[in-house]
């Protein structure tokens, strides 16, 4: 099967989301009568190969205008899918409702949830949603897909997790590294799950993520990586982001959504009872009106 022809059998219906800052665009279609999403985004420029941007690389250009010493063009660039791409594009397909709601324009609220919160209405999400959904993480886990990009795996099924280049990134821009562990075990849904009792072990995932990230790609130092979760996931099977610092994530790295792991462990660290946990916890996450959460939340807003 040729899935580079999933590409021209997308049938274009609206535009999602458009950002000027990241050149990304996300489209709205169909393939096959099914709903699809693509998300294209234009590739940065290639920093090693600059030398050769203006003698060959630029193909066709047009003069828009000149003032005293300056001078501004439009134009074309000589690009090839192998060396110089000019987007990276993804699909999803079939893409669910949750999916679509995902990648359109956002309107968001903030929540702050108790305990009480927790149990009754995002516990019960939670478990809605695990089902297919989270296919993709289980493909992985297994060794069904993705097998030839794992950085690094520990097998154990209590301790172990599975290190990966995350879908986000193009597998070689160093500066745009973005990488994500996911744990072999299934019951930790998010941060939420999580009590004094996996200190230990969440120490030892970072440590291990850290030294094999560093062992794989030896432009990267330790000091230049951000790890971290996010409350909320769009997966409730507990992952941890790990990206180059110079990276900037968007959203992905909002206040009310991402924590670092070091945060996460001082602060169960900090706890007080033998078995305390974010169980107990208050946790404020931002959340989009369009999502099927905010339905359970809404009719507490003015508690919120
Ligand atoms: P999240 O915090 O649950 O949600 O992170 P977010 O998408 O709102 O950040 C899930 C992470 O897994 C994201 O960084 C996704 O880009 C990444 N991801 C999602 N899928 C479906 C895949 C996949 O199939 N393969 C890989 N390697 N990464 C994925």
């Amino acid at each position: 099967e040729n899935r580079t022809e999933l590409i021209r059998l997308f049938k274009f219906e609206r535009v999602l989301n458009h950002d000027v800052k990241t050149k990304m665009i996300y489209l709205l279609g169909e393939i096959n009568l099914e709903s699809a999403i693509i998300i294209a985004e234009k590739t940065a420029f290639d920093v090693d190969n600059m030398e050769k941007l203006t003698s060959t690389g630029v193909i066709g250009a047009r003069l828009l205008d000149e003032n005293d010493i300056y001078r501004w063009f439009m134009v074309t660039l000589q690009q090839d899918v192998e060396s110089a791409p000019a987007a990276k594009l993804s699909i999803i397909w079939p893409a669910t409702q949750t999916h679509i709601a995902k990648y359109s324009i956002p309107r968001r609220r903030m929540i702050t949830e108790t305990p009480a919160m927790y149990k009754s209405i995002h516990l019960p999400y939670i478990e809605k949603m695990r089902g297919s959904r989270i296919q993709w993480v289980y493909n992985i886990l297994e060794h069904k897909v993705e097998t030839d990009r794992i950085v690094y795996e520990n097998s154990d099924s209590l301790e172990g997790f599975i290190l990966l280049p995350d879908l986000k990134w193009d597998r070689t821009t160093m500066d745009s590294l973005y990488l994500v562990a996911i744990v072999h075990r299934h019951d930790i849904f998010s941060v939420r799950s999580l009590n004094k009792t996996h200190i230990p072990w969440l120490k030892k995932v970072r440590k291990e993520i850290i030294t094999n990230v560093a062992a794989t790609y030896c432009d990267i130092h330790p000091s230049q990586l951000r790890l971290y979760v996010h409350y909320l996931p769009s997966y409730y099977h507990f992952h941890i982001h790990v990206t180059n610092v110079q990276y900037d994530a968007g959203d992905g790295t909002a206040i009310g959504k991402a924590i670092m792991l070091n945060d996460v462990i001082s602060r169960l660290e900090e706890m007080s009872t033998e078995s305390a946990g974010f169980e107990n916890s208050i946790l404020s996450f931002l959340l989009a009106e369009n999502s099927e959460l905010w339905t359970g939340f809404e009719s507490l807003a003015d508690d919120i």
